[in-house]
C-alpha cells in the first residue's frame, strides 16, 4: 500500500492547537508536519512536536498495565507488567473495598489538560466518578482566575479574537510570553508591527517576547492591578473616554471614576515599581491610540489577586470604546466561544459535593477535608503530573508515599507521579486516538483522526472508562457509546462530517468577530459592569466564599513582604520552547543536559555573597532546592527566578510555591511565593546566616 496521510490537531494544552498531518506507511508514521491549510497554524509546529513521533516511540514508553511490588517513588524495577484483567481487577476490588469501609468520598480524581482533547481529556470519568459517589477537585490551575475575574465586568468570558490584534495600532502583550508559549501569534504582532503597531509586553520579567517589544514595562509581580488604576485615572483625568459607548453599553462609571481619582500615577507607580512618568505615558498612549488590543493569557492570574486583576483590565476597553474597532478590546482565552457550538455538559452526571481546590491537593492528601468526611484513600491521576505541576510539591510527595493511599494513573511514561502509583494504566497518544480539540488561543475547531493504532496495549482514556466501568459493574448508558458517538452526542453546533473530512472548521461565530462593538454582554443588565460595589469587591457573579476585604497591594504590601523572612519574590516560569509544561523535559531535557537555576539580580546576589555558578539554597517554609545560580539583569532587584518543568523531586520548582488559594476561581496563587537564596559555600563573604 502507498502511503497514506492523516489530518490530525495537536493536543497540548498550548493555545495553538495546530493542524497536522501524518503520513502513515505500512502501519506506521513517518512523518509529521504541520497542516498548511490551517488558517492560523499555517503548517507549522513548534520543535517539540516536530519530535513528537519520536517522544511517542522513545523506548521507555508504557506499553502494557503495570503493578507495584517495590516501594512508593521507585523506578520502572518497583514495577511488574500486568495484564488488563489482572490489574483491572486489583483496582475494582481495592478501591470497592476501600468504598465500603469509608464511603465514595474517600475516592479523588484529579487530572489536567495533558491532552485538551473533548473526549480524551475528560467525559466518560464524569459518570464514572458520579456514579463512585467520589469526591471532586474544584478549580483549576490554569485560566479559571483570569476566566472569573474578567466575567466579573463581562457576565461571560468572550472576548476578542486573538489574530485580530494585526488590525491594531498599539498592542499590550499584558503578563504573556507570546514568542514562547503562542509562538503562532508572533507573526501576527510582526505583522501588527509592520502596519505602524507599536508593541509594549508588561511583565516582571524580561522575557524573549520583552527583548523583542518596542517598549517594556517591568512592575513588580503582583502589583499591576494598581498599574491599571493608574491608567484608569489618567484616561479619566484627561478625559480620554469613550462617554457615548461607555454611558449606552456600561453600568458603574461614576463610581469607577471616583474610585480611581486616588490613583495618581504617583501612587501606582509606587505600589508596581515604575517611573510614575511611565504610568502616566502608558495610560496616554493606550487612551489616544485608535485601535489598541490588549492580548493576556494566564501568567498574571497565579497571584492571591489574580482574578482581581482580570477584572480591573477588563474596564481598559471599556472606558475608551475600543471594542468598537477591530484590532480594539481584549483577547485572553477564546475558550467560551466553543460553548454553544460543543455542549460538554452532555458528559456531565450529578456529583458529590465534597470538594478540595486543586491549589490544595497536598493539604488533601496529607491532611484530608477541613470538614471532615473519609480520609482520600484512593486516587486516580490521568492526563496531569501534580507532583511538578501543582504547587507546594512536599506536601503531595508526602501524601503519595502514604501507606494507605492506593493511586491509579494512566500516563504514556513513567512520571515522577507514576512512580507513586500502585497500578499504572498505559494510554494512547494523540496520534492512535479519536478527538476533536476546541482551542482557546483562535476559533478554529480540530479533528483528530488516529494515524495509527495504540502500540503494545495501550488504550485511549475513553476505554479506560469503558474497561473500569465494566470492572466495577457500572451501568450509565454513556459507557456504551464509541468515540465517534461521543463526539457526535457534544458537538451540535458545526458539521461534524465537514470537520472529519477537512480537519478543521470554524466556530459559527461571526467573522470578523467583534463582540462588544454594540454592547450585548452577558450580564444581567446588559451591559459590563465596571463598578459592583467596589473595583475590588466580589461582583455579583464571584462565588460567595470569596470575601474580599483587601484591594490591589500598595506600597506598603511591597514594603513588608521585601522586609519579612523570605525577600525575594519568586517566579517559577515556563522558559523552554522545547517542553510544554512538564512534557518532553524527560527526553529533551536529559538530553541537552542542563536543568533548572535559580536567577538572581547581580545586587541581590552580590549581597549574599554569589558569583555566577555558584550552587546555592533556595529556601522558604515549605522545602528548598540546591541550584547554580545565574545572574541576569533580566529581572529586578527583589525578585528571583526558577524555571519550571524539569522532572525530579530535587528539581522541581513546585517544591517552593505557595499553595494559597487565588481570590476568585479557585486557582492558585504560584507567584506569591517568597524565598531566601542563600550561599551555601560557608567562606563566602555576605552569607545571608
Ligand atoms: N513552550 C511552551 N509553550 C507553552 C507552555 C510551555 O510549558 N512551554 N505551556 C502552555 C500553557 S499550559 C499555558 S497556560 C500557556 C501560558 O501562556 P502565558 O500566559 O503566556 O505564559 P506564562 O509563562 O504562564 O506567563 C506569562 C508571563 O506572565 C508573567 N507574569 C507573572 N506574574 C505577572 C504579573 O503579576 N504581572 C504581569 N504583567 N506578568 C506576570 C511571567 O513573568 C511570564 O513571562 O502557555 C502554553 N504554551
Ligand atoms: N511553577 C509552576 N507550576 C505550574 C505552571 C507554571 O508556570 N509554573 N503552570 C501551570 C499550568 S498553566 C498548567 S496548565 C499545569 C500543567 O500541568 P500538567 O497538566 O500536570 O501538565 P504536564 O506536566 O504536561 O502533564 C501532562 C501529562 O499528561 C500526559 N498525557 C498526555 N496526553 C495524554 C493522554 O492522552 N492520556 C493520558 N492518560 N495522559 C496523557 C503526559 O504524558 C503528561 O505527563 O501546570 C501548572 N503548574
Ligand atoms: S504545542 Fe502548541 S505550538 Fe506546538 S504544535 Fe502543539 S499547538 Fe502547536
Ligand atoms: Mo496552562
Amino acid at each position: 500500500m502507498p502511503p497514506t496521510t492523516v489530518l490530525g490537531t495537536c493536543h497540548h494544552d498550548c493555545p495553538d492547537s495546530c493542524g497536522w498531518v501524518a503520513t502513515v506507511d505500512e502501519g506506521r508514521v513517518v512523518q509529521l508536519r504541520g497542516n498548511p491549510a490551517h488558517p492560523y497554524s499555517r503548517g507549522e509546529l513548534c520543535p517539540k512536536v516536530s519530535r513528537f513521533v519520536d517522544h511517542v516511540g522513545a523506548p521507555d514508553r508504557l506499553l502494557q498495565p503495570l503493578i507495584r511490588t517495590g516501594p512508593k517513588g521507585g523506578g520502572r524495577e518497583a514495577f511488574r507488567t500486568a495484564t488488563w484483567d489482572e490489574a483491572l481487577t486489583v483496582v475494582a476490588e481495592r478501591v470497592g473495598d476501600l468504598i465500603d469501609r469509608h464511603g465514595g468520598e474517600t475516592v479523588l480524581p484529579n487530572f489536567s489538560a495533558g491532552t485538551q482533547g473533548l473526549l480524551q481529556m475528560s467525559c466518560l470519568d464524569r459518570p464514572f466518578f458520579a456514579e463512585l459517589g467520589a469526591s471532586r477537585i474544584i478549580g483549576s490551575v490554569c485560566g479559571a482566575v483570569a476566566g472569573a475575574g474578567y466575567a466579573a465586568t463581562y457576565g461571560s468570558g468572550r472576548c476578542a479574537d486573538p489574530s485580530d490584534l494585526r488590525h491594531a495600532q498599539l498592542v499590550l502583550l499584558w503578563g504573556t510570553n507570546t514568542r514562547l508559549t503562542n509562538r503562532h501569534l508572533w507573526p501576527v504582532v510582526e505583522e501588527a508591527r509592520r502596519n505602524g503597531a507599536r508593541i509594549v509586553v508588561i511583565d516582571p520579567m524580561r522575557t524573549v517576547t520583552a527583548e523583542s517589544a518596542d517598549w517594556f514595562v517591568q512592575p513588580l509581580p503582583g502589583t499591576d492591578s494598581a498599574l491599571v488604576l493608574g491608567m484608569l485615572h489618567v484616561l479619566v483625568r484627561d478625559d480620554l473616554v469613550d462617554h457615548d459607548y461607555v454611558g449606552r453599553h456600561t453600568t458603574g462609571f461614576a463610581e469607577l471614576a471616583a474610585h480611581v481619582a486616588d490613583w495618581t500615577p504617583e501612587r501606582a507607580g509606587a505600589a508596581t515599581g515604575l517611573d510614575p512618568a511611565e504610568v502616566e505615558a502608558l495610560g496616554r498612549a493606550y487612551g489616544e491610540a485608535r485601535p489598541a488590543f490588549i492580548r493576556t493569557l494566564i501568567g498574571a492570574e497565579h497571584h492571591e489577586h489574580g482574578a482581581r486583576f482580570f477584572r480591573a483590565l477588563g474596564c481598559l476597553p471599556l472606558v475608551t470604546g475600543s471594542w468598537r474597532h477591530l484590532g480594539g478590546g481584549l483577547a485572553r482565552s477564546t475558550s467560551a466561544w466553543n460553548d454553544g457550538p460543543i455542549d460538554e455538559s452532555v458528559f456531565d452526571a450529578p456529583r458529590a459535593t465534597r470538594s478540595f481546590p486543586v491549589a490544595r491537593l497536598g493539604h488533601a492528601l496529607t491532611e484530608g477535608h477541613p470538614e471532615g468526611g473519609p480520609p482520600v484513600h484512593a486516587l486516580f491521576v490521568w492526563c496531569s503530573n501534580p507532583i511538578l505541576s501543582l504547587p507546594n510539591a512536599g506536601a503531595i510527595q508526602r501524601g503519595l508515599a502514604r501507606d494507605d493511599l492506593f493511586t491509579v494513573v494512566s500516563e504514556q511514561f513513567l512520571t515522577d507521579t507514576a512512580r507513586y502509583a500502585d497500578v499504572i494504566f498505559p494510554a494512547a497518544s494523540q496520534l492512535e486516538q479519536l478527538d476533536v480539540v476546541p482551542a482557546w488561543g483562535h476559533l478554529y475547531l480540530g479533528w483528530n483522526e488516529p494515524a495509527v493504532d495504540p502500540p503494545g496495549e495501550a488504550v485511549p482514556n475513553t476505554e479506560l472508562w469503558r474497561r473500569l466501568a465494566a470492572a466495577f459493574g457500572l451501568t450509565d448508558s454513556r459507557f456504551a457509546l464509541d468515540d465517534e458517538a461521543l463526539i457526535r452526542l457534544a458537538v451540535t453546533g458545526v458539521d461534524v462530517d465537514e470537520l472529519r473530512r477537512e480537519g478543521l472548521v470554524r466556530l459559527p461565530h461571526p467573522d470578523p468577530l467583534l463582540p462588544y462593538a454594540e454592547g450585548g454582554f452577558a450580564t444581567p443588565s446588559g451591559k459590563a459592569e465596571l463598578w459592583a460595589g467596589d473595583l475590588y469587591d466580589a461582583g455579583a457573579r464571584v462565588p460567595d466564599h470569596v470575601v474580599a476585604e483587601e484591594g490591589p497591594p500598595g506600597p506598603a504590601d511591597v514594603e513588608a513582604a521585601a522586609a519579612g523572612p523570605y525577600p525575594l519574590a519568586l517566579l517559577t516560569p515556563k522558559v523552554h520552547q522545547r517542553f510544554l509544561n512538564t512534557t518532553y523535559s524527560d527526553h529533551h531535557g536529559a538530553r541537552e543536559g542542563g536543568g533548572p537555576w535559580v536567577e538572581l539580580d547581580p545586587a541581590d546576589a552580590a549581597a549574599r555573597g554569589i558569583a555566577e555558578g555558584d550552587v546555592v539554597r533556595v529556601r522558604n517554609e515549605r522545602g528548598h532546592l540546591d541550584l547554580p545560580a545565574r545572574l541576569s539583569t533580566r529581572l529586578r532587584p527583589g525578585v528571583a527566578l526558577v524555571p519550571w518543568g524539569w522532572w525530579g523531586e530535587d528539581r522541581a520548582a513546585n517544591v517552593l510555591t505557595s499553595d494559597r488559594p487565588t481570590d476568585w476561581g479557585d486557582g492558585v496563587a504560584y507567584l506569591d511565593t517568597r524565598v531566601e537564596v542563600e550561599s551555601l559555600d560557608p567562606n563566602a563573604a555576605f552569607s545571608t546566616q
